[in-house]
Order: structure tokens, then sequence, then C-alpha cells
């Protein structure tokens, strides 16, 4: 089918050849298909960008910037979308910091950006927005006549009802949603969440196909489960034998925890439940270590200062209570680590330690599961609220609430016998391979573009995309 593919997503890669699973697929579906990515510049700006720029050298596809200001920076990404819809969605109402500044930056963004798109695609081109940044795009790009298809994927959990009453009124996720062709959310959770949300208005109806009448508007919402590349995580962890290059300290037995120091990746009670089974182990000889390399993210939103804190507290408490003169048993590393060193990290691991309160699918998880050797692979204890729990059902499943279960994971792990940790990883592993980032990315074009085809330019002033009235499924 015709049309080029138009990725917008809040970060774009400026490099030639980008790196990272999600950029590399829409980077690989973009140099197939040929097309646009947009993306929020690097810098900031003094004033509002009146225009998209080109950014980077690539020449398969145009890559395209828009730039936001400082104030937009502080109110629109660290305001509405990390402290308002970013706590709503993984389950943290308490967390909301809410102004009505920041609501309102959040829709002039998305209001310009639509503008700034609208210059540069066609009718039949296909829109695909990335994430919580941008709900209302479809929205603001309808309004401005656009009635070509457009599908959003988002990739962090989709919120319960009972958490959207944290969000002002005005910020209503069903518009928003309904004004896509097709919603892709990460787990069949996700869908059963956001089916509930619809539901409970009056105007929606879901539909004997699966799809949602709301109104006027027709719209698909399916679970699209994202992934990562294998094949190249798997090289990059098998390059160097493990301990090798990794300093002396590395070669005994360690877990490993690799997550953005965010809350919702729950640090505190896996540090809490690794005390526990260094307390209850019964070999007090056996010296397991845990590795948490936790790179900083967000540091300017109070909740993300709060928690650094909490866990440095934690790791100095551990670590003066369990630490000998000649072995340190935690290690907790605040900083980005090189891309193929964490490789083989994972490599190198026993267990790897991946216990989220809330999270969209958890790359992490793949990626260990990716990076073992088969022959001797090691385990990994996976949080069941972490979207990657759906598929991953051979890990060992925790409640990461649950410190004392925890601990008693951690001693099954690291006691588990060869031939169960084998049928373990090969399930697992089964399954990454099922569900890697290319199936990821095409699945969701092809779903995209089997969405009806799109009639043309509407009346810039109208409100409702007169495509998409109720006709029978096909
Ligand atoms: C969001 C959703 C969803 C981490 N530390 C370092 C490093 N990383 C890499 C990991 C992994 C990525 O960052 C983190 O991905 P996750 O999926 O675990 O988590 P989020 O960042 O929260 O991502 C999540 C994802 O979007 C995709 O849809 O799965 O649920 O929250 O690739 O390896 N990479 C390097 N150094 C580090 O120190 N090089």
């Amino acid at each position: 089918m015709g049309g080029r593919l138009v990725v917008v997503s809040n970060r774009i890669p400026t490099e030639a050849e980008p790196s990272g699973g999600l950029v590399v697929a829409l980077h690989s579906a973009l140099c197939a298909k040929g097309g646009i990515w947009i993306g929020s510049h690097p810098d900031l700006s003094e004033a509002p960008s009146a225009q998209l720029q080109p950014i980077g050298n690539e020449q398969r596809y145009t890559r395209l910037a828009f730039q936001i200001t400082q104030r937009e920076h502080e109110e629109f990404y660290l305001g509405f979308a990390n402290s308002v819809l970013w706590p709503v969605c993984h389950r943290r109402g308490d967390l909301v910091d809410f102004k009505r500044s920041f609501q309102n930056a959040y829709m002039e963004v998305n209001k310009r950006l639509a503008r700034l798109i609208v210059d540069v695609v066609e009718p039949d081109d296909l829109i695909w927005i990335q994430d919580y940044h941008f709900f209302p795009l479809a929205s603001e790009l309808r309004k401005l006549g656009f009635t070509g298809r457009i599908g959003f994927f988002l990739h962090i959990p989709f919120p319960t009802l009972g958490d959207l009453g944290a969000l002002p009124e005005s910020a209503n996720l069903a518009d928003w949603l309904a004004d896509y062709d097709l919603v892709g959310l990460q787990t069949r959770a996700d869908v059963a969440r956001c089916l509930e949300m619809f539901r409970s208005q009056n105007q929606a109806e879901v539909m004997l196909d699966g799809r949602i009448k709301y109104g006027a508007q027709v719209f698909s919402v399916r679970s699209f489960p994202i992934g990562i590349d294998v094949k190249a995580f798997a090289r990059a962890a098998s390059q160097t034998p493990t301990g090798a290059d990794l300093g002396p300290d590395m070669r005994g037995e360690y877990i490993l925890g690799v997550d953005r120091l965010d809350y919702s990746k729950g640090l505190p009670n896996r540090f809490r439940a690794f005390a526990q089974y260094l307390e209850k182990r019964p070999d007090k000889d056996r010296r397991v270590s845990l590795l948490q390399i936790a790179p900083p993210t967000r540091e300017e939103v109070m909740a993300y200062k709060q928690i650094r804190s909490e866990l440095e507290e934690l790791a100095g408490r551990l670590n003066g209570t369990h630490a000998e003169l000649d072995w340190t048993p935690l290690r907790y590393i605040h900083r980005n680590i090189n891309r193929d060193l964490l490789a083989r990290l994972y490599r190198g691991a026993r267990v790897g330690m991946v216990t989220p309160l809330a999270d969209g699918m958890n790359l992490v998880a793949k990626e260990y599961v990716a990076a073992q050797d088969p022959d001797d692979p090691g385990v990994l204890v996976l949080s069941h609220l972490a979207g990657a729990a759906e598929d991953l059902t051979e890990a060992l499943l925790v409640n990461p609430y649950d410190i004392e279960g925890m601990s008693d994971a951690l001693s099954q792990a690291l006691d588990m016998p060869l031939e169960e940790r084998k049928r373990r990883y090969t399930a697992c592993m089964d399954q990454v391979e099922k569900t890697d980032v290319n199936v990821w990315c095409n699945s969701f074009i092809s779903a995209l573009e089997a969405c009806e085809a799109p009639l043309g330019w509407g009346n810039s002033t109208m409100n409702h995309n007169p495509r998409k009235t109720l006709k029978p499924a096909t």
C-alpha cells in the first residue's frame, strides 16, 4: 500500500547508525519504507519553534526536529508528561504533581506539533505516534483536517479506571484515543484496562469484532508486545569471555539489576530482598553480590530525587551490615554504562533481577534472557507486574511487594539445577525470539496499513473525521 511512514516520538536519534532496540527497529522500518521521523530536538530553544528542522545526516529517510523552550521542558516534559501521566499510568497517584500550567503546556506543544506535522505529510501517509507525551496529537491533527491513518503506541502501562481519576477532567484519554485508527498497547492486560475505560463511557460501544465505536469514531485497540533485537544482543553478550574484562571483583557469583533510577522499577524492595537473602542464606561463606546499574533519569523531578536518597541510604545500610573487609555485597552504579559491556554483564550474572512495581514491558528482562549461554544459563527473577511476565511465564515470577517471596526466589534461582535452568531459559528464549522488535514494528505497521484507506484532506474547520463513521467490519 502507498504512503510513507511518519514516526513521531519524543526522542529522535541524531547519529548515523543508532543503537538500542526500539530506535533501531524504527530506523530500519523507515530505511525500508522511506518516510519521516519527527522528534524533539536535543537542544532547547529561546522561542517555540515555528517549523521542523532537518537533523542528522540520514539519507534514506528524513529526520525532522521540533524545538521546545526551557519552560515547555519544565511544564510539558517534566511536568504533565512525567509528573502527571507517568505516575498515573504506573499506579502512583500519590506522586502526581499537577499544575494547570503543566496541562496548558502539554496541550500547547501537541497543538503546535500538529501544525508542524500537517505541513509535511501527505493524505496517504501513515502516521505512527509513540507514547504518552503525545496522547492528544491525533485529535489536534484531525482538527487541522488530516483524515489519513494515525496509529498510537503506548510504551507504558495503560492506567486503571481508578487511577484515571487523578487526571484533570479535561485530560480525557477516551476522547484523545478515539481519534486514532489503531491504538497499540503492550499487553492483553493493558487492552483489558483500556476497554474497561471505554465501557465506562456512555457513548462507547465495544463491537463484536473487537473494534470500539465512540460517538462517530470507530477504531481498534490491540496488544503488540515490544521486543529487542535478539541476535544483535546475543552476539554482543558472547563477544568476550565473561569476567575477563570485567575486573577481578566481578568474577564471583552475582545477581544483576539494570534499571533507569525510576520509582516504578521497585529498587528499594529489591535491595531489601537481597539484604534478607544475605541474612537467611545457610552458607555464610557463599559470597553472592548484587550489581545494580541505575543510570539517572528526570533528576529535576522531586519524586526522582527522593528515590535516589532512599536507595543511597538503603545501599549504605546494607553494605554497612553485610560487607567484609574483602567483600562488598552491593555494588550500586548510578551511571550509564556501555551497551556491549552491559550485554556481557548480563551473560555473567547467575540471576537477572527485574522487579518493577509496574512496567509497560521491560526490555531488560528480554535482554537478560537473550544474553545467556544456552549451555549454562542464568535465571530470570521477574515481577509479575512487568508486561514481560505475560509471555515469560517460565521466569521465576515474583510479587515485588513481597520481600520474603523475592528473597526466597533468589535462593531458589541461585540453587537451581542446570536442567531446570535450561528448561526455563529455552521457554523464555522462545518467547523473546517470537516477539522480537522487528515483529513488533512490522505487525503494528501492517495493522495500521490494514485500517480503512484515507479519503484525503478534509475541511480544516471540522472537528470530526468523516471517514471514521461506522461501517460494517471487513
Ligand atoms: C519504557 C517502558 C518498555 C538501562 N541502563 C543502561 C542501559 N539501559 C537500557 C536497557 C534497556 C533500556 O535501557 C530500558 O528499557 P526498559 O524497557 O527496561 O524500561 P524503560 O526505559 O522504562 O522503557 C518499558 C519500554 O519503554 C519499551 O517499550 O519496555 O516498560 O517503561 O534497553 O538495556 N543501556 C546502557 N547503559 C545503561 O546503563 N547502554
